[in-house]
């Protein structure tokens, strides 16, 4: 075979498409083409620009590690700074010229013979050698089913598509949900909202921590100067965020008990209303669900314009929300603050791989990737940030990057014309998945409570291994688990 150069389709130009246009420039590849359906970089923090919005992950860790940042202003920064941050590093890398806005795929199809084509919703067709779905995970606004709510006369926003010309000042908001986002906006609302009635299904747990903090002046200045101590910090500081979230989260120890002990902790100590705590007070394990972080919702439920309402809700009338208890509240705004589809990935994208095998047929029993990246029955194709990824433990910037690596080590195989076409066996990708349901087994996330980590049919979609095994899995292909054409 002769040399060629793989024309690669990146999808989507959040974390995961930019470390992976990035990585893949780095090392020699000129044929990229980043699609992104928004108008801007930075996936959910483009899309996501709710009041209150912040990154519940320090600053100086939620970052890439090719591009550290010294200048934060706050030690967990808001989510219109890094928003513009993703923006500066894609234009400081010289990546805007890769990526198309506003181009959503609809459509990628794999031929034999011509490879895979990709449509995109304006119509345009493109051919590639390989299709890198970097689509993300909570992508799709979840908006629940509730009798009623099409007839409610004021506002209904999803937190995740906020109307930035809604004015919530004065006004009575109903929020429901109370994941990390619900928790963010009540807190954000409350203060210059009439009221806030928050509509909570399942209690959260709550660990405090001073969100709104500074960086700590002098910082930027020093990290500016050495910047070689900056990467060095930032790799210590994201390994070590990741050891110790891995090592609380998936094997039961003194230390998960001592943290799951400083959210009990926080709720005793911080909600002195016996009657509001109870309300408060979930039933199962801290570290089950995806940890909130708040130095603030406390303080703003128990305010004297807010209400916690634990009632399930029966309907939503044309003004207000009516709850299972018979009691009616008025509402002005109501706010869905209820998630995601965590779990479609690149759908509704229709994706059709060998023998024209659709993604949701491989996938009608729950998404199932090899490692996070390959899915049998679809060559050349690769996921970063995929099934399986660590959004509750590992950086993701750091996983992004490894997985991007992994995946130009094919692509340069290709290039070399050591090979046309990959595709991972099926063999491997199960054996890949009875480890993770294996390793689940001790996992805080498998403790029984309901969460967006686990699937319809129950597994639990996260990485349960640590660090080193990611590493070493995502070293260097394992040329036994892939069928090479
Ligand atoms: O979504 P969620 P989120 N009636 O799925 C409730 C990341 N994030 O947007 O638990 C009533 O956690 C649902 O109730 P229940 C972070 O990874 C990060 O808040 O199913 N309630 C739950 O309370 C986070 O975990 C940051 O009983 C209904 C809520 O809606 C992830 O995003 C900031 C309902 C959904 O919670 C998702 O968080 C924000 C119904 N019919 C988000 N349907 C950072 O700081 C659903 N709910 C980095």
């Amino acid at each position: 075979m002769t040399e060629r150069e793989p024309r690669v389709i990146i999808i989507g130009a959040g974390v995961a498409g930019i470390t992976t246009a990035h990585v893949l420039r780095e090392r020699g590849f000129t044929d990229i083409t980043v699609l992104e359906k928004g108008s801007d970089v930075g996936g959910v923090w483009y899309w996501n620009h709710y009041p209150g919005l912040r990154c519940d992950v320090p600053s100086q860790i939620y970052q890439f590690g090719f591009a550290p940042k010294a200048d934060w202003r706050h030690a967990w920064a808001s989510g219109p700074a890094i928003q513009r941050y993703h923006r500066e590093v894609v234009e400081r890398l010289g990546l805007t010229e890769l990526i198309r806005l506003d181009t959503e795929v609809v459509e990628a199809r794999w031929d034999e013979r011509s490879r895979w084509t990709v449509t995109t919703a304006a119509g345009g067709v493109l051919g590639a050698d390989f299709v890198i779905c970097a689509t993300g995970v909570l992508h799709h606004p979840f908006i629940p089913d509730i009798p009623g709510l099409a007839d409610f006369t004021g506002p209904v926003v999803h937190t995740a598509r906020w109307d930035d010309g809604l004015d919530t000042d004065g006004r009575r908001i109903a929020v429901i949900g109370t994941g990390s986002t619900g928790v963010q906006v009540v807190s954000a609302l409350q203060p210059h909202a009439a009221s806030v009635d928050h509509y909570v299904r399942s209690a959260q747990w709550i660990l405090w921590a001073p969100m709104s903090l500074r960086q700590l002046p002098g910082v930027a200045t020093v990290l500016a100067r050495f910047p070689n101590l900056h990467r060095r910090l930032h790799r210590v500081m994201a390994f070590g965020g990741s050891a110790v979230l891995t090592d609380v989260t998936t094997r039961p120890s003194w230390r998960r008990r001592a943290v799951q002990a400083y959210a009990r902790a926080c709720l005793r100590i911080q909600v002195r209303d016996k009657d509001l705590r109870a309300k408060l007070q979930p039933d199962y394990q801290p570290l089950c669900k995806r940890q909130v972080i708040s130095g603030s919702y406390y303080r703003a439920i128990g305010a004297d314009n807010a209400a916690l309402i634990t009632d399930g809700i029966a309907e939503v009338t044309a003004d207000g929300i009516r709850t299972a208890d018979g009691a009616y509240r008025d509402a002005d705004v109501i706010v869905l603050a209820t998630g995601f589809h965590a779990h479609n990935y690149m759908r509704p994208l229709r994706l059709h791989g060998r023998d024209g095998i659709s993604i949701d047929d491989a996938w009608a029993k729950g998404p199932r990737a090899y490692r996070m990246t390959a899915i049998p029955g679809f060559p050349n194709l690769f996921t970063v940030l995929g099934p399986n990824s660590p959004t509750g433990s590992i950086s993701l910037q750091y996983t992004a990057e490894l997985t991007a690596t992994y995946i130009a080590q094919w692509l340069a195989k290709f290039r070399a014309g050591e090979l046309s076409s990959v595709e991972v066996t099926d063999q491997a990708t199960t054996r890949f998945n009875d480890d993770v349901a294996t390793a689940m087994g001790p996992t805080v996330w498998n403790t029984g409570c309901n969460s967006w980590y686990l699937t319809e049919g129950g597994a639990v979609d996260l990485w349960p291994f640590d660090r080193a095994t990611m590493k070493a899995m995502l070293s260097s292909p394992d040329p036994a688990d892939f069928h090479l054409g």
